[in-house]
């Protein structure tokens, strides 16, 4: 197997933990003998542990002496009282040669992994796909670096950019193809995150009803400044098996309704509010803190703009539909304040694809600060 194709693979080996090994990023390995022949194959297990490495070295059709390790990020270099260090489990198994794309931000791991297997006459290369393997985990860096999570935002919209009719109607924009689409994005994502309008409106369940998928469905964020959740709603009833965790103001709030929720085993977060809105980069460090990595945005177009308004939404995954709505229909996003249009947020395209006569785009902010 060609290096390239096999740093291919290991990219794909990662991208199917994301949503599941948080607060870990999400690794792909594969184990090629000296022969350059697949031996071993891996991703980072359901909540972090075992790590990538390990997954492909303990189930190894073949003889590491030699080989080469193929990852999608630096092999750590920590070590603790249950688990050696993966540069360790690589020297320990013979390997010679090591490829990965990028550092580990994580400051135990940060260029020390490559200087210890460098120490111990292992080559390491670096660099081959690092675009690809920086995006995968782009959540895990923002973590690290800007310590909240990244957010994405979900729309589906017409033609025209409306989410809904004058009347609400918004079942359904986009076929079911695309929706099918939107469920694994739920699965990729640690948390969704939506406003109490959505919830009273929509009553949704927000879990990926994907066969085989149910496990990844995200915890849930909702933004609740005055606590006004329904105690009936599909979100609560899930509770048990869906975590809930709710962004109210600080004080003032309604503390009879407040201990009934806690009770129910709700999360209570409370956030500064500013020119009356609730800090939400507050809300998005505490996830941080929780160790979650991946955000995804449902709605509605308020909690939307405001994300977008504060420079707190990195990705866009919009879903098109070919149908006008008309100008009484439902924005996407709500109303969000730039002088000129200089000043406004702006997103770059990054990937296009149909999904059966719908339009999926993603949009990437530029200029992340
Ligand atoms: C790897 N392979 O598959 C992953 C790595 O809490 P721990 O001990 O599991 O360590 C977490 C750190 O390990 C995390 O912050 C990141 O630096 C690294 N993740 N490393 O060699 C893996 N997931
Ligand atoms: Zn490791």
């Amino acid at each position: 197997m060609q290096l390239n194709v096999a740093m291919r693979s290991a990219l794909s080996l990662a991208k199917k933990g994301l949503g599941l090994c948080y607060p870990n990023p999400s690794v792909g390995c594969i184990i090629l003998d000296k022969n350059n022949n697949l031996i071993g194959l891996g991703n980072t297990s359901k909540t972090g542990r075992p790590h990538a490495e390990e997954v492909a070295l303990n189930n190894l059709v073949g003889n590491p002496k030699g080989g080469t390790a193929v990852v999608t990020l630096e092999p750590c270099a920590h070590k603790n009282s249950k688990n050696l260090s993966c540069v360790e489990l690589i020297i320990n198994a013979g390997i010679s040669h090591v490829v990965i794309p990028i550092l580990d931000p994580d400051k135990r791991t940060h260029g020390k992994g490559v200087e210890l297997l460098e120490k111990s006459a292992i080559k390491v290369s670096i660099g081959i796909y690092k675009e690809e393997a920086f995006n995968i985990n782009y959540g895990f860096y923002s973590r690290i670096k800007y310590n909240r999570p990244l957010v994405c935002l979900k729309v589906a919209t017409s033609l025209d950019g409306k989410i809904a009719t004058k009347k609400g109607e918004s079942k359904w924009i986009t076929g079911e193809v695309a929706r099918l689409h939107g469920h694994s994005l739920r699965a990729s994502h640690d948390v969704i995150l939506v406003g109490i309008n959505t919830v009273i409106k929509d009553n949704p369940k927000l879990d990926c009803r994907i066969k085989g998928l149910e496990k990844y469905s995200p915890v849930k964020v909702i933004v609740d400044s005055n606590l006004k959740i329904p105690l009936s709603s599909n979100l609560l009833i899930n509770l048990k098996k869906y975590p809930v965790i709710i962004w109210t103001k600080k004080n003032k709030i309604n503390s009879i309704k407040k201990n009934k929720l806690i009770k129910m085993g709700v999360s209570i977060v409370e956030l500064n509010k500013t020119n009356k809105k609730l800090i939400l980069l507050e809300g998005l460090n505490d996830l941080a803190k929780k160790g979650f990595n991946r955000v995804l945005v449902e709605g509605g177009s308020n909690i939307s703009a405001s994300l977008i308004d504060n420079n707190l939404i990195d990705k866009v995954y919009l879903y098109r539909n070919g149908i006008f709505i008309g100008a009484d229909g439902l924005s996407s996003i709500g109303k969000y304040k730039f002088r000129n249009l200089s000043l406004a947020k702006r997103f770059q395209l990054r990937d296009t694809r149909i999904l059966d006569g719908d339009v999926l785009e993603e949009w990437k902010l530029i200029n992340r600060s």
